[in-house]
């Protein structure tokens, strides 16, 4: 007999609900929206939750029991150990590296949180005493969350789902593919709003659904966001769209910000944004006065070298409106009440080392407790300032996903010893001395907590065997802990945190499990007029004196987010501009295995304007090359006449699951071969441009050899 049950997805941190049908043996044979519960349900338009986690339970693919490497590395040979000899194996090297070089040669490697995978491993950073915790922050919701920070003096600012919002701007957001509930919007509420009239404006250089209903769609250049911001910005403080009464009560710093928009014009901002300024002028005086107005803002502005003050510049907007705080617009939020993550993973008493961190010039990511990616494959490769000897690494593909691929591989083929724990084996598996089976969220009991801005936390009881001896991520670390002798700081049993993450609610895990999820509440500035924005001051910080003390400008200028990461010269040679969206199908690089997805999308696409692709003579459907600097890579041409003919809007993530002798071929289509971690990187963050990578492209293999990937030389190992 078949049997039902309500779940969350756990594909993305949406967390859409979910019912799922289950066979007489226990096994997940069907998932589908639960559109009845009241919960968040805004599926992706591929429906990748559906589609992907009944396969992924029983994937044949799925890794089943801890290996260790039995052939050279990359080439993929296993023997099957028990997960003791697994464990005893790691404590020992471990150790040896602590009390030789010290516990910050060992690296912890992260990705997004799955479940409590992410909190264990920041604890156990932290007991263990490496400060050297790498995680995606330098690219993914530290710059939006920090600006939201110095600026009204929280994360958690909601786009609100009460009132009648009149305007939205959805900027380097694709909300139907990435998940409406990452940033806090349900869809049935934008359309609903947009039926009621409100007017969208999209800044997008590519294109996703909500262009089709926009009137306004700004096809700005790769990275540019900030100077238009700035343009806006100017706009409105020229015209004196600004409540004046607002500015004056509730704002710091606007006289430093007017003087700062006299230093550069429209002009200026039409040079380097692409887009003239007339467009500019008009979007911004529909963005003012149509109140309440909310900004939906994603992940693309995020991968810059000036990311944190992009997204500053967007604040500014926000700021000037007085759209944080009302109805319609956006909210500040507190957090559903559930014991705060970060309770978990830190310690007073054992603050981390920053002194000895590598990265450690970056004092906002040392603020937020992660190393920059790029930082950690600089110091493996130069070995300044020490030599890093070990990396335990879970839920991350870096070879696909940090810039700079080849320096990338080149860095974790240098290190003495990895571990690698993963669902699926990939590239990154491929070259591990351990790997180590993980059990996805349903297949354990967990707790999904992120993302964590959004303050909410929903239950996420085990609903499906693991395969073979499959682990939840958090087990590992328990255990591996009391090996390395930290039981004191660890649990008997890893499933006792439940109830430790949950004590604030008053509930146990077990009662949580009944009710599901917590929401955080809205707050909105007529509950507490005087005392609203939580900066400092108390008010919108225009002007932050915080970022100022942390060495950062205090007002975002023009010219530092109008210049560019890539100088003119770089675009003569490479003279197109090269950017992605995430994958409609996938989450990153991973779940690549799933054959139900694999017919929404089977391969890597790149964009091109058809007047592009004619001038160099590329062919529409035709596997065409990209060149940076740094290498080459191949992807299938789409000719779309909505790109503008200057980008290049490629596919990320993109290795093949069956070339298992050739590492999974992650040389051939990954856009992080042309990307590089170079400096300068964001001052305070870390991020790295991503975003307008000066590239050019070919029909046909050019003769020259291409730098990067294709040139890596297999590293010696050395202990
Ligand atoms: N399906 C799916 N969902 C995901 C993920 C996934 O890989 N696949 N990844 C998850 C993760 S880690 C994240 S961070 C979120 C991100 O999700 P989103 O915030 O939606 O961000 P992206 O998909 O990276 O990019 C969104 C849009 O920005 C456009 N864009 C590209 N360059 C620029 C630019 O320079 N400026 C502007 N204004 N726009 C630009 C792209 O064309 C794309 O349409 O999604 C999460 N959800
Ligand atoms: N060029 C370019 N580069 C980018 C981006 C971009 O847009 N363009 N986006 C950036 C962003 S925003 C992000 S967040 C990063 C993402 O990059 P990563 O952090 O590397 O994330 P994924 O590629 O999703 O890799 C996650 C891996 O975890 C595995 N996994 C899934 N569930 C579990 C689990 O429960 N336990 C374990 N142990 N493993 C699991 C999956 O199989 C997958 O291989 O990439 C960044 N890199
Ligand atoms: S948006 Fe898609 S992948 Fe994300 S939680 Fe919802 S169904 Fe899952
Ligand atoms: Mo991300």
């Amino acid at each position: 007999m078949q049997t039902k049950k309500g779940v969350f997805c756990f594909i993305c941190p949406s967390h859409c609900a979910l019912t799922a049908t289950f066979d007489e043996n226990g096994k997940m044979v069907k998932a589908v929206a639960d559109t009845r519960s009241g919960l968040h349900c805004d599926i992706c338009d591929s429906a990748k939750g559906p589609g992907t986690i009944p396969e992924v339970h029983s994937h044949g693919k799925r890794l089943q029991f801890p290996m260790k490497r039995a052939g050279e590395r990359g080439r993929n040979l296993w023997t099957r150990i028990s997960w003791d000899e697994a464990l005893d194996t790691i404590a020992e090297k471990m150790q040896f590296y602590r009390d030789h070089f010290g516990p910050e040669s060992v690296a912890m490697v992260l990705g997004e949180p799955k479940s409590l995978d992410y909190a264990f491993q920041q604890r156990f950073a932290t007991y263990f005493g490496t400060p050297n915790v790498i995680t995606p922050g330098n690219y993914c919701g530290v710059q939006t969350g920090h600006a939201d920070h110095f600026t009204f003096g929280t994360m958690n600012i909601h786009a609100c789902h009460h009132g009648e919002p009149r305007c939205f701007i959805i900027w380097g957001s694709n909300p139907l593919n990435t998940g409406g509930g990452f940033r806090g919007y349900p869809q049935k509420l934008l359309n609903q709003a947009l039926k009621d009239g409100a007017k969208l404006i999209m800044m997008e250089p590519g294109k996703n659904r909500y262009c089709d209903k926009a009137d306004y769609w700004l096809r700005l250049k790769p990275g540019s966001d900030g100077a238009l911001a700035m343009g806006m910005v100017k706009v409105i403080i020229d015209e004196e769209l600004y409540d004046k009464d607002y500015i004056t009560r509730y704002t710091v710093g606007f006289d430093e910000l007017k003087k700062e928009v006299a230093n550069f014009t429209l002009e200026d901002v039409a040079v380097e944004t692409w887009i003239d300024v007339q467009t500019v002028r008009e979007v911004a005086r529909i963005y003012a006065t149509s109140k309440p107005a909310q900004i939906l803002w994603g992940n693309a502005i995020e991968n810059s070298a000036c990311a944190l003050q992009i997204c500053r510049a967007i604040d500014m907007l926000r700021g000037l409106t007085g759209n944080v705080g009302v109805k319609g617009g956006e909210a500040l939020i507190t957090p559903a009440k559930f014991s705060r993550p970060g309770r978990f993973y830190f310690d007073r008493n054992m603050p981390r080392p920053i002194a000895k961190s590598i990265g450690k010039e970056f004092s906002i990511a040392m603020g937020a407790a992660y190393v920059p990616t790029q930082s950690l494959v600089r110091a493996i490769l130069s070995e300044d300032p020490y030599p890093i000897k070990m990396a335990w690494c879970s839920v991350t593909n870096p070879i696909l996903t940090y810039p700079d691929s080849a320096a990338t591989y080149e860095a974790f083929m240098k290190l003495p010893f990895l571990v690698v724990a993963e669902i699926f084996p990939t590239s990154f598996t491929a070259i591990a001395d351990i790997v180590l089976p993980a059990a996805t969220p349903l297949e354990h009991n967990s707790i999904a907590y992120w993302p964590a801005w959004l303050g909410h936390v929903k239950a996420q009881p085990k609903c499906v065997e693991p395969p073979g001896e499959a682990w939840p991520d958090s087990k590992m670390i328990n255990e591996l802990a009391k090996r390395v002798g930290l039981r004191e700081h660890f649990f008997e049993d890893w499933e006792e945190s439940l109830d430790l993450f949950m004590a604030d609610s008053g509930m146990t895990y077990k009662e949580f499990c009944v009710k599901r999820s917590l929401d955080p509440t809205n707050h909105y500035r007529d509950e507490s007029p005087d005392n609203y924005y939580r900066t400092p001051s108390g008010k919108v910080e225009f002007y932050s004196q915080q970022m100022s003390q942390l060495g950062l400008s205090p007002l975002p200028t023009f010219r530092e987010v109008a210049t560019p990461r890539f100088p003119k010269e770089a675009f003569e040679r490479y003279p197109l501009y090269l950017t992605n969206g995430k994958e409609g199908a996938y989450f990153s690089s991973g779940y690549r295995h799933i054959e139900a997805m694999k017919k929404y999308k089977a391969e890597a696409i790149c964009e091109i304007h058809p007047d592009t692709a004619a001038k160099y003579g590329l062919k529409d459907g035709e596997m065409i090359y990209i060149e940076s600097r740094k290498g080459r890579i191949q992807q299938r041409l789409k000719v779309a006449d909505y790109v503008h003919p200057r980008v290049v809007l490629a596919a990320f993530g993109w290795w093949d699951t069956e070339a298992e002798d050739n590492e999974y071929n992650w040389r051939k289509y990954n856009i992080n071969i042309l990307s590089d971690g170079d400096p300068p990187n964001d001052p305070g963050t870390g991020s790295v441009s991503l975003r307008g990578i000066p590239v050019r492209v070919f029909a046909e293999q050019p003769t020259w050899s291409s730098p990067g990937a294709l040139g890596v030389k297999e590293r010696k190992v050395v202990e």
